[in-house]
Order: C-alpha cells, then sequence, then structure tokens
C-alpha cells in the first residue's frame, strides 16, 4: 500500500507516530522512534520554557491485558532548548513534529517565538489540553480563552501548526471549537489527547493507582476508542478540508487503525499501546492493517479515508 500522505511541507511514508508524551521524552527515546520499522513520524514530549520533573510517582499506570492506561505524568520534560537541540542537531530520518505547551499563555508564545526563530521546519502542534497539572484547567475547554491564544499565536506565527484537542462529548461544543478552529490557517489538528480525570481502583486494596490528583488522572487506550473515533469524526465533517487530522486514542490492532481511517484520519498516533508494547507496535499495525486491505481488495487509502458508511 502506498501509504504517502501529506502535512504542510511534510511527507510522511508510513500513518504511524508516536502520541506526545511516548517514547519522546529523551533523545534515547525519541531515536528509538526514528528507528522503529514503520514509523511514519516522530513527536517530542511537549515541551515546558524550563525542564520539569512533573508530578511525584506513581503517575502511570497500566492494565496491558485490557489495553488501558491512566497516567498524571504532569508535564516532566527537559525543556525546549533540549528539544529544539534535538531537532536542529541531529540527522532526523523522519519528519519532526514538535510539542510546545505552556503554563501561562505568556510561556506558550514565548516558546513559540523560539521555535520561529529557529531554524525547525518540521510541524509545531500547540498542546491545547494537558488535563494533569493542578489548578491548570485544560486550555481547550476554554472556548474563549482558546480563541485568544489563537490569535495571539497566529499574530506572528508563520511555521505549520497544529493544536492538540481534549476529547468533547456534546454536539454544541463539536460546532463551537470546530467553527473557532475553522477562523485560523491551522496544518493540522490532533484528536484526542486522554480523557482527563478518570480514577481508577485497585481492587486488591482498595486504593488509588497512582499518587498525583488523589489517583485522578487521563485515561488512554482501549478504553478511550469510541470517544476517539467521536471527535475524529466529528471534526472531519465540520473542519476545512485543508486542516488535516491526526488521530488518537484506543488504537491497539489494525482494525482499530481501520475505524480511524474511516472516520478521516490522515495519520495515527499511539499512546497507550506503544508503552505498553513499545516501537515495534507500528510494524505489528501496518501489517494488520494489511491483512484488512487484502481482505476487502482494498488497494487505495482513498478508497477508506472518511468512507464511514450511516444507515439508511
Ligand atoms: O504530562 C502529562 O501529564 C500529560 C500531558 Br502534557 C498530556 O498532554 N496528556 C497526558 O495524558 N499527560
Amino acid at each position: 500500500m502506498n501509504y504517502t500522505t501529506k502535512i504542510a511541507n511534510q511527507v510522511f511514508h508510513h500513518l504511524f507516530i508516536n502520541a506526545a508524551g511516548v517514547y519522546c521524552q529523551t533523545v534515547e527515546e525519541l531515536e528509538q522512534i526514528q528507528n522503529a520499522p514503520c514509523a511514519g513520524a516522530v513527536i517530542t514530549k511537549s515541551a515546558t520554557a524550563k525542564e520539569r520533573s512533573g508530578n511525584s510517582e506513581p503517575r502511570y499506570f497500566e492494565n496491558s491485558v485490557e489495553h488501558n492506561t491512566i497516567n498524571s505524568m504532569g508535564l516532566p520534560n527537559l525543556g525546549i532548548d533540549y528539544y529544539l537541540n534535538y531537532v536542529l542537531k541531529h540527522s532526523l530520518k523522519l519528519p519532526t513534529l514538535f510539542s510546545i505547551v505552556g503554563l501561562s499563555q505568556s510561556e506558550i508564545i514565548d516558546n513559540l517565538k523560539k521555535l520561529q526563530a529557529s531554524g525547525f521546519s518540521g510541524l509545531t502542534e500547540l498542546n491545547l489540553s494537558c488535563p494533569n497539572v493542578s489548578g491548570k484547567p485544560q486550555i481547550a475547554y476554554d472556548f474563549a480563552a482558546t480563541r485568544e491564544i489563537l490569535d495571539n499565536v497566529f499574530a506572528f506565527y508563520s511555521k505549520p501548526l497544529g493544536v492538540k484537542l481534549p476529547p468533547y462529548f456534546d454536539i454544541a461544543h463539536f460546532d463551537q471549537i470546530a467553527a473557532i478552529l475553522n477562523d485560523y490557517p491551522l496544518a493540522y489538528v490532533n484528536a484526542i489527547n486522554s480523557v482527563g480525570n478518570g480514577l481508577v481502583i485497585d481492587p486488591e486494596t482498595d486504593t488509588v493507582v497512582i499518587k498525583p490528583k488523589d489517583g485522578f488522572g487521563g485515561l488512554g487506550g482501549k478504553q478511550i476508542k469510541a470517544t476517539a473515533l467521536a471527535n475524529v469524526r466529528a471534526l472531519r465533517q465540520r473542519l476545512h478540508p485543508q486542516i488535516k487530522i491526526i488521530a488518537t486514542g484506543g488504537v491497539i490492532n489494525g482494525r482499530d487503525v481501520y475505524d480511524h481511517l474511516l472516520c478521516g484520519a490522515d495519520l495515527i498516533s499511539i499512546g497507550s499501546q506503544l508503552e505498553i508494547e513499545g516501537p515495534t507496535v507500528f510494524a505489528r499495525l501496518e501489517k494488520e492493517l494489511e491483512e484488512i486491505f487484502a481482505d476487502k481488495g482494498i488497494t487505495d487509502l482513498r478508497q477508506v479515508r472518511g468512507k464511514l458508511k450511516l444507515i439508511a
């Protein structure tokens, strides 16, 4: 299958990317994605202006049998300069996405000014949806704040930019966020971040499984697939066609990839299952997807992308 996909100035030869946060905090992890068979691109951990150690541990829990995770990492990262050095100084085989975050609007703007002034030529992903910093609500649930930030960003930022969105659960919210996003020259949206503020309990000990925020954390994995598909589908139906979609959420096997394609995904990012399985996950997913294509006689991605069928 020819998987060639374009977003802005970047050409991807495979569909898969690590989800920001997973296998991308250090150069060693980023290199594992660069070298993984069937990886289409690599994204760096959402970077703040300064290095952060993040929340206290345990801050990540996985149920590898049920393919579900919960995390409250709290933005541990080595700071924007570390990732800038990585993207500028290493010879990168794959298209690179640079994830930016900030604990205030001014930190976001300062980080993007630094990227703007740099030689970075990949895609920038502005994370508007981190659920795990105490006292900092997810920006993209505040529609006025989202518009204000995008106004201020696009006043100076001229490199291709996407936004990472939280899941929405109401048709009115799909309408409202899409109307805002359509007002800007976004290269893409990435939907969805983890489902914020879930709670997982260990039945042996009656205890929460992660320490920060008294156990509340972002859910990932199989349990969020239906929500992720709905967000990809709803956004594809509402966004201008030039705004591409990176789908994230609930991808465990080839059928999950296929379903995201049906909903309109251009590329697919893998979070929980990448953490559970490691970077060989991309090749397994591509092989399983190819088996589905062979069974169905599909020879071109255009036969699948956005081709979800409805009941008449
Ligand atoms: O670091 C985190 O706690 C984190 C981030 Br920034 C994010 O965007 N999504 C997530 O599930 N965890």
